[in-house]
């Protein structure tokens, strides 16, 4: 299972957000360690398609995809050599897939800490940049020795060769203009700042009004070394939340929460941006079924083809995979119900090869 963690400076807001993303109550306090352990929680993927559909097919229970957030405490300035929970903080986020950088804006008396996200933006990269520094600077030399009887890694010598002076001019190398070839070729290494990453502005209540002013430079900045509109970070969300708001509207019940996020014209709230944004980080992609008896919506890997996705439902599904009948979930629901859609043959029969798309609905013929 893959897994987004939440990385930010003391008192940005990093648990308060995971409580409201996954329904946690993990301790949230003004205290620079309150967070000594690292929590886990499941982000349920709000995900209008199953609604659409578990409400056509009137099924019993309607279960949603899932996403892991991890609640990684402990980075403060000097975390890069290990002082303080700096150790623990490392162990955390090496153990990430993506990394949602939380940044501070809010002001509160009572809450210690600076309130200028372009700041914290600035000490949580050279922190992770530091950390990737002395990681490339201790592995470097040692495959230089190992390439010499092992020609194979000579890749990884190059890509880390590249590495070295981006990191040494303190950028991450999630902004670097390194190639896909290099960064490939830094998998093994296990850096921190060569995962994909999305940050999040946590905003005070009265800032609402200037969310765009105050997500924009962070964007900006993210952006900026992303060179062209390829680049690793074109495009990069950088999302304006206010945290506590909605860490306190996903306490309510549906309606309460509606009528508090829409009075204040927040509509769904900014959470299902959020899991959304992080699902589509780490490349995670929908299947839909849909019954009677239970609606569901599955994650696969963009770029699966039909007997894997088939695996995701049951591991019989994949080894005795005969077809899958196949239709996209909007025409489904203009035609009502699986056996409409059959009768008039919209359902398109797929084999082995099929690479399943965002939103199809799928029903596996197989046998074992
Ligand atoms: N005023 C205000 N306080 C917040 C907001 N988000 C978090 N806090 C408070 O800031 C403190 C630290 O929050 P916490 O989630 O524990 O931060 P962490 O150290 O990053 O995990 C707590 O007292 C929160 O209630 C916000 O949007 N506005
Ligand atoms: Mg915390």
């Amino acid at each position: 299972m893959e897994r987004l963690g939440l990385v930010g400076l003391p008192n940005s807001g990093k648990t308060s957000l995971f409580n409201a993303l996954t329904g946690g109550s993990a301790a949230v306090a003004a205290h620079p360690f309150s967070t000594t352990d690292t929590h886990v929680g499941v982000a349920h993927v709000p995900d209008p398609r199953l609604t659409a559909l578990a409400a056509m097919s009137r099924s019993k229970k309607v279960v949603s995809a899932t996403l892991d957030f991890v609640d990684i405490a402990g980075l403060v300035a000097g975390s890069s050599t290990g002082e303080g929970l700096g150790n623990r903080f490392l162990a955390g986020i090496r153990e990430a897939d993506a990394v949602c950088l939380v940044v501070r804006a809010f002001a509160d008396d009572n809450v210690v800490g600076g309130t200028d996200p372009l700041d914290d933006l600035h000490t949580l990269e050279l922190e992770l940049v530091l950390a990737d520094l002395s990681s490339v600077e201790a592995q470097l030399p040692k495959r230089k020795k190992l390439v010499r009887n092992d020609p194979t890694l000579a890749p990884e010598v190059e890509a880390m060769e590249a590495a070295l002076p981006v990191l040494s001019g303190g950028t991450p190398l999630y902004r670097s203009d390194l190639g896909p070839e290099l960064r490939a070729g830094l998998q093994s290494a296990f850096l921190l700042t060569s995962k994909p990453v999305l940050a999040v502005v946590n905003l005070g209540e009265d800032q609402l009004g200037d969310a765009d002013g105050l997500v924009k430079p962070v964007a900006a900045e993210l952006e900026a070394a992303a060179k062209g509109p390829s680049g690793p970070l074109s495009g990069v969300e950088v999302l304006g939340v206010c945290v506590q708001l909605e860490a306190e509207a996903a306490r309510l019940d549906d309606a309460d929460r509606t009528e508090l996020l829409e009075g204040l014209e927040l509509g769904e709230g900014a959470l299902p941006r959020v899991i959304r944004a992080a699902y589509h980080l780490l490349g995670r992609r929908t299947f839909l079924t849909t019954g009677d008896k239970e609606s569901r919506a599955w994650t696969f890997r963009a770029g699966a083809k039909a007997p894997e996705c088939a695996g995701v439902i049951h591991s019989d599904l994949q080894r005795g995979f005969i077809r899958a009948e196949v239709i996209r979930w909007d025409e489904l629901l203009e035609l009502g119900s699986w056996a409409a859609a059959k009768d008039v043959g919209r359902l398109r029969v797929e084999g082995k090869d099929y690479e399943v798309a965002d939103g199809d609905v799928l029903e596996i013929r197989f046998n074992v």
